[in-house]
């Protein structure tokens, strides 16, 4: 028997920080409705211009360029280069953001006549970052500039050889850079200097780049608007804040990957289930195209998803979405292999604020992903390791609330290496000091958020009852996305509503209720996703229930109604 199917959970209801008169007053100029402006206000929208920019963000937003110094630098180095036709190569990276930025690069150089060669390192052969062995490599190929994307930052030792073997560099990065910067000839990084761009990923870097060389290079100069489709891709998928800069650039870039004018990008949309023209947002891309882009760096070459991104031919691009789609399923299989055996790990620690959990023959290139399935799981950080070379090394996530770069940081006389930022990190360590880990990590994490466990703690954007819920509502909520870190989708606060009748579906993995609003005498279907297992054996049936849920559109059989995703069953009477 189940005794309690609802983990208590922490949640609050955001309070509106504007009068009624004057949301109303903005509703009326946007022409939105009072209840979307509330959100917008909550989300710190305050005056009817950030609201407006926030509802359209059109790219004459954008800061021009200028207020970039370092971009100028670069260009001007670069189109130096290129006028007296030495080689040049751009450097990336295995993960979606990485082959993203590389493959923008790649394509703008080659639409404006120019050769390059571009490397991405091997997950496994090579790990994260420049390298001696390559850096020596490029040289004795002749190349004497090196560009590189989404990485570098804190490859000092392979920048100075770099130069020192005749290179110039040019290091454009997103990633935290440490005390002091590699001795590169530009450094572009939007958490350097005074950038106006604080939450640029790598991909996005690359294309201010590429939007500086368009004026410094000889010949017309293209539109850069077609590279937006690569921005927005990487961008998503590296989890960065879609606040101002980003916001435009994804916003936008979202149209050209539902237009699909690429073949990858139009076949990769066939292999994830969509039709190739299919409109996608935020959720597709990150659930559906960045996870099969992913899964060639983190099984084997991401070179082959670089060849898909910038494919000319669609039955060449068919074939290797194909294959990457065949890794995909590989990898989420041994994704959950692996998840199963961490969840167990996990369970022996029950006190325990922080996890560390390892095991030899887990695969490294799925770490992070298992790491932020038991974050969500157990609502703790977790650092999941494996051994390699010698070394344990893995990947960490976080909650919210822990910065799980200042944790690590007070471990650091035990670790070899470790790089991220306050939700995600990866680190490595001599075996010796995996069982210290283990105490020291929970000792960090209670440090910072107290000697109790975490507690899963929910927001929720306003309360709203059924009759608030019409399709002209829902269809204004599409107006905040794309939805992602710092923009997340609204979350609504139910009435008390009774449970008219429970069933289970999708092979009893999902519980469907139909539920009445007793205020409003309206009754809509909720669908509580994947709690078939904790809920199934239990009948709610006749209870009253309060709920955190989003509202969707749901057509099926040519009948469109509206449905309740409920994210969390808050009580139960
Ligand atoms: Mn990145």
């Amino acid at each position: 028997m189940i005794t309690n199917p609802v983990p208590k959970i922490k949640w609050k209801l955001k309070k509106p920080r504007a009068s009624r008169e004057q949301l109303h007053k903005l509703a009326h100029e946007l022409e939105v409705s009072p209840i979307l402006c509330a959100l917008l206000h909550q989300r710190g929208m305050t005056t009817y211009e950030d609201m407006l920019f926030f509802l359209s963000p059109g790219l004459r937003y954008l800061p021009p360029l200028e207020t970039w110094p370092e971009l100028q630098e670069a260009a001007t180095l670069i189109t130096s280069f290129v006028s007296s036709g030495k080689k040049i190569a751009v450097w990336g990276d295995y993960d979606v953001d990485g082959i993203a930025s590389a493959a923008l690069l790649q394509d703008f150089f080659s639409l404006k006549g120019v050769t390059a060669l571009t490397l991405l390192p091997h997950r496994i052969r090579d790990g994260y970052g420049l390298n001696m062995a390559g850096i020596e490599a490029l040289a004795r190929d002749e190349v004497k500039l090196l560009i590189t994307v989404d990485c570098g930052i804190s490859n000092h030792q392979e920048i100075a050889r770099a130069r020192e073997l005749g290179m110039r560099v040019v290091l454009t990065d997103h990633h935290l850079p440490g005390r002091e910067l590699p001795e590169a000839d530009v450094v572009i990084n939007p958490k350097c200097h005074d950038s106006p761009h604080e939450s640029l990923a790598g991909v996005g870097t690359a294309f201010f780049l590429a939007a500086a060389l368009n004026r410094t290079l000889p010949g017309t100069p293209i539109d850069v608007r077609i590279l937006l489709d690569l921005v927005a891709l990487g961008t998503i998928a590296d989890l960065v804040p879609l606040d101002a800069t980003n916001r435009i650039l994804v916003k936008n870039g979202l149209l050209l990957l539902s237009e699909a004018k690429r073949p990858g990008i139009y076949a990769l949309k066939e292999a994830a289930g969509f039709c190739g023209t299919d409109s996608v947002g935020a959720g597709e891309v990150g659930f559906g195209l960045a996870p099969r882009i992913n899964a060639a760096g983190r099984l084997d070459d991401p070179a082959l998803a670089l060849e898909l991104l910038l494919c000319k031919d669609m039955d060449r691009a068919r074939r290797i979405s194909g294959k990457l789609n065949t890794m995909n399923s590989q990898r989420k299989k041994t994704e959950e292999e692996i998840l199963k055996q961490a969840r167990e790990q996990a369970k022996q620690y029950p006190r325990h604020s922080g996890l560390a959990l390892f095991d030899p023959r887990w695969h490294p290139g799925v770490l992070g992903i298992v790491a932020s399935r038991l974050v969500e799981e157990f609502n703790r950080p977790c650092l999941v390791l494996t051994m390699e070379d010698g070394l344990i090394r893995g990947s960490g996530r976080s909650v919210a609330d822990f910065d799980l770069y200042l944790g690590l940081l007070t471990l650091q006389d035990q670790l070899c290496g470790f790089g991220g930022h306050s939700q995600a990190a990866g680190l490595s360590l001599l075996p010796e000091y995996l069982d210290s880990l283990r105490e020291r990590f929970h000792h960090a994490v209670q440090e910072q958020l107290g000697p109790n466990l975490p507690q899963k703690e929910i927001e929720l954007d306003a309360e709203l009852g059924f009759d608030a819920l019409s399709a002209d509502f829902l269809q204004e909520l599409e107006l905040l996305q794309p939805f992602g870190p710092q923009n997340p989708r609204p979350v609504f606060l139910s009435p008390p509503l009774r449970v008219l009748d429970q069933t289970l579906f999708g092979k009893d993995r999902h519980v469907g209720f139909v539920l009445s609003d007793p205020d409003s005498g309206l009754r809509l279907r909720g669908q509580f996703w994947r709690q078939g297992n904790s809920l199934g054996q239990q009948s709610l049936k006749g209870k009253t229930l309060t709920l955190a849920y989003t509202p969707s559109m749901n057509t099926y059989r040519n009948l469109t109604s509206i449905r309740l995703n409920i994210r969390e069953i808050l009580e139960i009477t």
